[in-house]
């Protein structure tokens, strides 16, 4: 059974804007800082934490995996969290002062969908704020109602590569998996996406270029048009890899496969 096409699902991190580098890495670094601690997290080995999603997670996976002689207060839950606050507030600052911008192709992707009367919704591992503080930094305030639903963060107990926030998404949306197409940017969030039973795209980025897209039917290096550098990397269908522009002319075809 055919289903129509419904709903636009987005992840945030790398997908929407390429966030981590340059902005989440140097957020955990000041906070880093403020606390006294001498951790650096470098360019490279953000790129090898970024295999555990969620930030207080990320923290908790670099004193175990990567410290050796680190003991943590004895409130490790309390002392992270503490951290991860003050993290997200050096965040916040940065996206509020405009330094990080959505990815190319974005937001003519998010206004023909409006125009199409699409749903769209954003499923996400990071914090409900650094969505809202995102989409009214680069979108305006407006913004904030376009997507159906935010589902971010803690509203779920096991984060990505776990399909639970877009489980959690499809439910708030009313909406089958067959009605709906998620974008992702990393493994993670792929394997997340399909597990709750969805088509995903992924446009792939400097962080996860070399991550495992087998279950995406498209990969495409950024969402826009072949003037502006949009190349499709792999795909399941032959004669997309001639698509001239991330439209939703070719998503419904994804869709429809
Ligand atoms: C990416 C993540 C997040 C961010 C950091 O989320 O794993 O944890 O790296 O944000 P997604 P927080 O790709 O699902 O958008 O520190 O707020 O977790
Ligand atoms: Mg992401």
């Amino acid at each position: 059974m055919q289903h129509t096409l419904k709903a636009l699902i987005f992840d945030v991190d790398g997908t929407l804007a390429d966030t981590e580098r340059d902005g989440h890495r140097v957020a955990f670094n000041k906070a880093f800082n403020d606390a006294g601690l001498t951790w650096d997290w470098d360019e490279s080995l953000y790129g090898k934490l970024l295999a555990v999603t969620g930030g207080k997670e990320r923290i908790k996976f670099y004193i175990s995996d990567f410290l050796s002689n680190f003991t943590p207060p004895s409130d490790i839950d309390g002392w992270v969290k503490e951290l991860h606050a003050s993290k997200t507030q050096h965040y916040l600052k940065m996206l509020s002062d405009g330094e990080i911008p959505l990815r190319p192709g974005v937001e003519d992707l998010i206004n023909e969908a409006r125009s199409a009367g699409l749903t769209l919704a954003i499923s996400t591992t990071t914090t409900p704020e650094n969505v809202t503080y995102l989409l009214n930094a680069t979108l305006g305030k407006e913004s904030l109602n376009w997507f159906k639903v935010i589902a971010a963060g803690d509203i779920v107990p096991a984060k990505k590569p776990a399909p639970d926030i877009y489980q959690w998404c499809l439910d708030q949306l009313e909406l089958k998996a067959e009605e709906c197409i998620a974008f992702e940017d990393s493994y993670n969030g792929l394997i997340s996406a399909c597990d709750a039973g969805l088509k995903t795209i992924v446009t792939s980025n400097v962080y996860t270029k070399d991550d495992d897209f087998s279950r995406a039917h498209i990969v495409c290096n950024q969402m826009a048009c072949k003037k502006e550098g949009f190349n499709v990397i792999s795909s399941s269908v032959d004669s997309w890899k001639n698509a001239n522009c991330f439209d939703l002319d070719l998503i419904k075809k994804v869709h429809r496969v």
